[in-house]
């Protein structure tokens, strides 16, 4: 592979391990540990696998031997930076442990393990992409492994290549699933130990054990950079509304970070809209009243943050996406809209959909409606994340100023831009902090093994503090489990993260935003350094070292 300067010289760049990593490690186990919530049906449902120690790895002055192992991996869900340096970590500790050992990685997620495609990740290959962004190594995909039937492949493959113990990197619901793998082969006496490691950009893998999922810390930082280019622009120029799409499918974690980062004028919260109820007039009048605000002061520009899950955070919207959920599917819908235009859609539609919800839905541009009643996913559901709340918001924002300048309550000139920004953090080049954190999972993940663990998931802590004060260990999944209804059944899962509005980020966020909104007080964090002081280079997230702070 062909590559520049800097990749050279990331492809050489040692991830700093924390001191209980490096070389001979021994490990300290805690007291027996139980779910978060829903004790009793967890335990019932993980015989094999609840009530397991948290596990903290120590270094150790006396060496161990280690017999030879065959490891699977497994890459699962959307990219996110750092993901190879977790195989990075996997194969160096495997192999420190014995040489003799080898890696193997399914391909294309999931689905690799289950239709038995795969590759050895050889020296060679590991060395083409230490350091890097991407998931390219060996590919993701978003299979979900949950019927027995796909165990079963799994285990075929397993035994066919010798693998005792598999790593399954992914976010909640790909964890979640390597605790139900791991029960199953743990009941079946299958001789194969999961152990699951934290990805996603999105951070809402996080809770009481995890400190942060991988990726975030790159993504938010990539996008920061950008937000930051496009404040100095708006700042020259003075003559354009930025409105900016981040992603994060449901939680607004990376919306919330890089508010902390830039200081933009705008930023809305998904979970504080759904806990205040407001609706998407609400959130376009307080858009509007800041635009008018700055406008009064000469001011006709400014930045917004939206999160990419918004939409399905406004209460109104959340019922309208229900009930067409349930209406296009029924027969009677299927056959009335087969054939007809947009528009002959839309108005079926409206024919037939509860007052309000036809009220909220008329509300909306038509585009977008037209996007809420047309485009579906493969299960029939509206595609939320399709609809350009960036380009809706702006557009009901200028209406609403329309209608102020009307009542002589704005004077002003309103330029909207559009921006979504998701695809250009995911495949990013680690930061240090990622670089470090996933390399040191990894280690963790091949220790876990090495010591005979199973339906554990990797984890890192205190890592607000240098590398090397690091604490790797283990913590049950078990442990972090809850019964939620999914798909109208009670199921085991995590739970997931959303932004805490009683947490220090978003306290931090609210005692500030009024000011950002009414002053210009951009903050340019510039693109992630990867070579250079380490007050530059190794700071994590903003979030991270606010929810740490003692
Ligand atoms: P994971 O939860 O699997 O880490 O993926 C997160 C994410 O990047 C979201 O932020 C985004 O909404 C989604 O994936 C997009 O996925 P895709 O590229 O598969 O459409």
């Amino acid at each position: 592979m062909e590559k520049s300067a800097l990749q050279k010289a990331r492809a050489a760049y040692q991830p700093k391990l924390p001191l209980g990593l490096r070389g001979n490690v021994s490990i300290k186990e805690g007291a027996p540990t139980e779910s978060v919530a829903d004790q009793a049906e967890i335990k019932a449902l993980f015989p094999n696998t609840y009530g397991l120690p948290l596990i903290e790895f120590v270094h150790a002055t006396e060496a161990r031997t280690y017999a030879p192992m065959n490891v699977g991996v497994i890459l699962s869900g959307g990219q996110a930076p750092g993901g190879h340096n977790v195989i990075c970590g996997i194969f160096d500790e495997l192999k420190r442990q014995n040489p003799e050992s080898r890696l193997y990685g399914f391909l294309m997620g999931p689905g690799g393990l289950v239709d038995h495609k795969y590759k050895e990740l050889t020296a060679e290959l590991i060395d083409e992409y230490r350091n890097t962004g991407g998931f390219d190594m060996i590919g993701s995909g978003r299979t979900k492994l949950e019927k027995v039937s796909q165990y079963e492949s799994g285990l075929a493959i397993l035994r066919e290549l010798n693998i005792k113990a598999l790593v399954i990197i992914g976010g909640d619901d790909s964890n979640t699933n390597a605790c139900a793998l791991a029960e199953y082969y743990a009941a079946q006496g299958a001789g194969v130990q999961v152990i699951g490691c934290p990805k996603t950009i999105d951070g809402d893998l996080k809770n009481e054990q995890i400190e942060t999922s991988f990726g975030f810390d790159t993504a938010c930082k990539t996008y920061a950079e950008v937000i930051g280019n496009i404040q100095r622009d708006a700042n020259s120029a003075r003559k354009y509304w930025h409105f900016i799409k981040l992603m994060g499918r449901s939680a607004s974690h990376i919306a919330l970070e890089c508010a902390l980062q830039c200081q933009p004028n705008v930023t809305i919260v998904s979970e504080e809209v759904e806990a205040k109820e407001q609706s998407l007039d609400d959130i376009v009048s307080y858009i509007a009243g800041i635009v008018a605000e700055r406008a009064a002061k000469g001011n006709n520009f400014g930045t917004v943050l939206i999160p990419e899950g918004l939409i399905e955070f406004v209460p109104a919207i959340k019922k309208l996406i229900k009930e067409l959920n349930d209406l296009l599917a029924t027969t009677e819908a299927v056959e009335a809209t087969a054939g007809k235009s947009g528009e002959e859609v839309v108005a079926w539609v409206k024919a037939h959909l509860q007052a309000d919800n036809c009220a909220t839905l008329e509300s909306l541009p038509a585009g977008v409606q037209k996007q809420l009643a047309l485009d579906r996913d493969p299960h029939g559901n509206v595609q939320v994340s399709l609809i350009e709340t960036e380009k809706l918001l702006s557009e009901m924002v200028g209406k609403k100023l329309a209608e102020m300048a009307e009542a002589k309550e704005y004077v002003g000139k309103f330029s909207p831009l559009h921006h979504f920004f998701g695809y250009e953090g995911r495949c990013a080049a680690p930061s240090n902090y990622d670089a470090d954190y996933c390399y040191a999972l990894g280690t963790s993940a091949a220790q876990l093994i090495a010591n005979g663990k199973t339906g554990y998931m990797a984890i890192v802590t205190n890592t607000t503090a240098p590398a090397a004060e690091w604490v790797a260990g283990g913590v049950p999944i078990t442990m972090m489990l809850n019964m939620e209804k999914r798909s109208g059944e009670m199921k085991p899962v995590i739970k997931k993260a959303l932004v805490d509005l009683n947490g220090a980020p978003f306290k931090t966020f609210a005692a500030q935003r009024d000011k950002w909104a009414a002053e210009t007080c951009y903050v340019y964090p510039g693109p992630i350094q990867y070579f250079g002081p380490t007050e530059v280079c190794d700071q994590c997230t903003v979030t991270l070292k606010l929810e740490q702070a003692k």
